[in-house]
């Protein structure tokens, strides 16, 4: 599929990439905003009850395969979100709405993502939040784009995905030309390293956030190895760790997620490799400490955002109550763009993508994860970047990184925290006029 990309400076709300096939009214009409059927009077006495709309929102990510349980943590954070709007009760267009997740499983593969999200095009959701991997949402994202349907992910941080000139993509996480940076210089800061050696998995991700990582190395005088290369499902690295160990690089940076990282690091420490390895978000979970077992103590990792145990206390209480388990890196992610899509058809009053699409552009909400606005290229402005180490198996964060500020996790903790702002709600001094809290839901229109 070939579109014209819109320049940044044109990626007005409203100007669509392409025009959308169909009109608001037959939109609702053909499923997006689905009416229900009006219960008959003989079954129903009630009758004069207005009738619901079901609103689907679409969510993709690999649900099965090496990185399901990261698909399922961006899955969680939907379903809060759509559970806790629908015990809300919300009314939208003068309908009483029902969102109804269509949840799909893209295995994390690139060609799968184009034909889910054709699938939710022709299921007529009316927004989506996914995917998990830039790989698959980056070309997923030009279908969405086609068919002007609004799309946000709460974990694809390969810059190119908001570099396309759609209006309709947006990422509530940073770019990995903020995170590369923020773990590179966190390297050269606390380890000095001479040396260091880069390894991706061959992927847009893992590949992209490898070049933004050597990128600053280099910039800081490193001298960095010639780049190795592996696969997303790659296993056994005994070879290009074989290699690396003969080079004696202080530092080890790693681009690809912890299905993949966790064998690497083992096998790297079983090989007497003493360099310190660092990774990006997708292998910045507990996972190592599974995979790797001790062999991750000390690792190094970022996160383009804040940590999830830093999301605001009322998102983990609710989902520890949903699902008995804490949220894993990206749900706090996912539970905010499906809030901010659901907030935007508030602001709209309408459940139509053409309609909500102007003020989910330029939507101030204060989500789980902080404050979120987007910029023109729909990424999140001034994105937190976080550092964390791996101490006796659990992640632990170090620094929050900000508008290029690097601050104590424990002094952001006390300041500018979700929490701590939910918990002190007066002294939180960024809370714009036009934020909208979405369980205050105070645009909602009865
Ligand atoms: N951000 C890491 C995992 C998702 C991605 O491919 O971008």
């Amino acid at each position: 599929m070939s579109l014209s990309p819109v320049p940044h400076s044109k990626r007005i709300p409203g100007k669509r990439v392409l025009a959308i096939a169909a009109s608001a009214a037959l939109f609702a009409l053909a499923g997006c905003g689905k009416q229900e059927e009006a219960p008959k009077p003989a079954e129903a006495p009630q009758a004069a009850a207005p009738a619901g709309v079901t609103v689907k929102i679409g969510h993709a990510a690999p649900l099965t395969g090496g990185i399901a349980h990261l698909g399922k943590d961006n899955e969680n954070g939907v379903r809060l979100a759509i559970d806790e709007a629908n015990a809300r009760g919300l009314t939208i267009g003068g309908a009483k709405i029902t969102f109804e997740m269509l949840s799909e499983d893209d295995e994390g593969k690139e060609n799968k993502g184009p034909i889910i999200a054709q699938k939710f095009v022709d299921a007529k959701v009316a927004g989506v939040v996914g995917h998990l991997n830039s790989g698959v949402t980056i070309p997923a994202s030009a279908v969405y784009a086609q068919a002007g349907i609004p799309m946000i992910s709460g974990s694809a941080t390969n810059p190119k995905l908001t570099e396309q000139g759609f209006n309709v993509t947006f990422r509530t996480v940073g770019r990995d030309d903020q995170q590369g940076p923020a773990v590179a210089s966190y390297l050269v800061a606390e380890f000095k390293p001479k040396t260091a050696a880069v390894v991706d998995d061959a992927t847009s991700y893992g590949e992209g956030l490898a070049n933004e990582v050597e990128k600053a190395l280099k910039a800081a005088g490193v001298t960095v190895l010639p780049r190795e290369k592996g696969k997303a499902d790659q296993n056994d690295w005994k070879a290009i760790l074989t290699k690396l160990r003969g080079k004696k690089p202080d530092a080890i940076f790693y681009g690809g997620m912890d299905s993949s990282a966790g064998p690497l690091l083992k096998q790297g420490r079983e090989l007497g490799i003493k360099a310190v390895f660092a990774f990006g978000d997708g292998a910045c979970s507990e996972k190592m400490q599974e995979l790797a077992g001790e062999a991750a103590e000390g690792l190094i990792c970022s996160q383009a955002g804040i940590p999830a145990m830093a999301s605001s206390k009322s998102f983990l209480e609710a989902h520890k109550a949903k699902f008995n388990v804490d949220p894993i890196i990206y749900a706090p992610f996912t539970y905010d763009a499906t809030n901010l899509l659901i907030a935007a058809m508030q602001k709209a009053d309408s459940v139509d993508p053409a309609k909500y699409l102007p003020e989910l552009a330029k939507i101030q909400l204060d989500g789980a994860t902080g404050k979120i606005e987007f910029d023109a290229k729909g990424d999140r402005k001034d994105a937190e970047m976080t550092i964390f180490t791996m101490k006796t198996g659990k992640i632990e964060p170090l620094a929050i990184i900000k508008a290029g500020q690097s601050i104590k996790f424990e002094d952001f903790v006390k300041g500018a925290a979700p929490a701590a702002a939910e918990a002190a709600p007066a002294a939180a001094p960024a809370a714009a006029p036009a934020a909208e809290a979405p369980k205050a839901a105070e645009g909602e229109k009865k």
